[in-house]
């Protein structure tokens, strides 16, 4: 039997995202994981990443939304690490993964640092350069996507690729919580939500993960990119096949299978 520690569980994680092959969940062979170790798992399998030539380029949020917690079965929001490595220029297809998924998100670029604690949505949005459309490619290192909140944490909130629309907008320039996104594969509509759907508005997002990084003594830095968290479910990606996000202000937004 395998005695777990952080250094081991993201050494698998990563073999498992190398080698394109998923697995049991980590809870079952160490039922005493916890979230507080589960994040070090996460900063552990980062630094990792940094080592074989990574770069931070921002954090990520998951299950900000009540479609995400329900799907999933994990009722809290949760951060993630995004790095250089995870950047899909727009319009390439999406590379060979394990079992990629494909949601909608709200992207903010930071103009400034924010640390929390003590951030709220208002001084959050503050702190927001420009707003994107995007999608986020999900991929979990589990079987059929099936975790509990310290495995999906350790996992990096399953993160895997995103794509960042070109157009951005000042978030002065329009009401986020009314912002509409309509979620198309193959041209027909699947679902739909507005950035109220992520926490009432995502600068509440933003100002969770601000809080939260700020307690483990993480600033986010101006420049940073911010994946607030999906909208809607996420859909499978299947090749060959486009999935569009079309955003009443923010642009449209294309993925294809690869
Ligand atoms: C966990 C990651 C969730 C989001 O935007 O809600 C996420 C998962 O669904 O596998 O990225
Ligand atoms: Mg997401």
């Amino acid at each position: 039997m395998t005695q777990w520690t952080v250094e081991r569980v993201a050494g698998e994680l990563l073999a498992r995202e190398h080698d394109r092959r998923d697995g049991g969940r980590l809870v079952d062979d160490w039922p005493e994981l916890d979230l507080a170790t589960a994040y070090e798992a996460q900063d552990v399998l980062l630094r990792k990443k940094i080592d074989a030539g990574e770069r931070v380029v921002g954090v990520k949020l998951g299950l900000t939304s009540r479609a995400k917690q329900e799907r999933m079965g994990v009722h809290s929001p949760i951060t993630g690490w995004l790095t250089d490595g995870m950047v899909l220029p727009a319009g390439a297809p999406v590379p060979p993964l394990i079992h990629p998924r494909v949601e909608p998100e709200i992207v903010f670029v930071l103009g400034k640092p924010l640390r929390g604690p003590g951030i709220t949505g208002p001084v959050a949005l503050d702190a927001v350069a420009s707003v994107h459309a995007g999608f986020e490619v999900i991929d979990s290192r589990y079987t059929d996507f099936r975790f509990t909140l310290p495995d999906v944490v350790a996992d990096n909130a399953s993160a895997a690729r995103f794509v960042v629309g070109a157009t951005g907008v000042p978030p002065t320039a329009l009401d986020l919580r009314l912002e509409a996104c309509v979620l198309s594969v193959q041209g027909e509509p699947v679902d739909s939500a507005t950035g109220a759907a992520v926490q009432g508005h995502p600068a509440e997002a933003l100002a969770l993960a601000a809080n939260d990084l700020g307690r483990r003594g993480i600033t986010l830095e101006a420049g940073w990119l911010v994946l607030t968290g999906g909208l809607t479910d996420a859909v499978p990606l299947r090749p060959k096949e486009t999935v569009t996000a079309e955003f009443r202000h923010l642009g449209t937004v294309y993925i294809e299978g690869g």
